[in-house]
């Protein structure tokens, strides 16, 4: 057996969780942030039989890839006249890892 720790953005979560449970993954979700831009992101705890793996992995993948957004950027000080650029930003992408199970123990 494996755990999956998958580090994701708040906005994935909703349909990588559900992506998942569909599928029959068993899921859970802790409310995290990270230590550079301490910014909340979401963990997901994944125990996957190890033939079951791929298809976990290739979920998370296709539910929180990296893309591009256009963002409109704000002034940094209030002034009579100003205007609002679109600047594109980068969002979503995963950082994960895979450990080996010792025990599964369910009481
Ligand atoms: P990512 O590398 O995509 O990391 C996204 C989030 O995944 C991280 O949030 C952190 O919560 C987790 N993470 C990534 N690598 C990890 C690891 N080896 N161990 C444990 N958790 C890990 P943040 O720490 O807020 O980082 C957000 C983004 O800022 C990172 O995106 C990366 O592009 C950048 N970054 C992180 N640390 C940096 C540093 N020391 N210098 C420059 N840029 C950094």
């Amino acid at each position: 057996m494996k755990l999956i720790i998958a580090i994701i953005n708040n906005d994935d979560c909703p349909s990588v969780l559900s992506e998942l449970t569909r599928d029959g993954f068993s899921v859970t979700k802790l409310s995290t942030s990270g230590g550079f831009l301490r910014a909340g992101n979401s963990t997901l705890l994944v125990g996957v039989e190890e033939d079951k793996l791929d298809s976990a992995l290739d979920i998370i993948r296709r539910f929180s890839s990296r893309r591009t957004q256009m963002i409109q950027t704000s002034p940094a000080y209030p002034a009579e006249f100003f205007v609002t650029m679109p600047v594109e930003v980068n969002v979503g992408g995963a950082t994960i890892f895979v450990i080996d199970v010792e025990q599964f123990i369910k009481y």
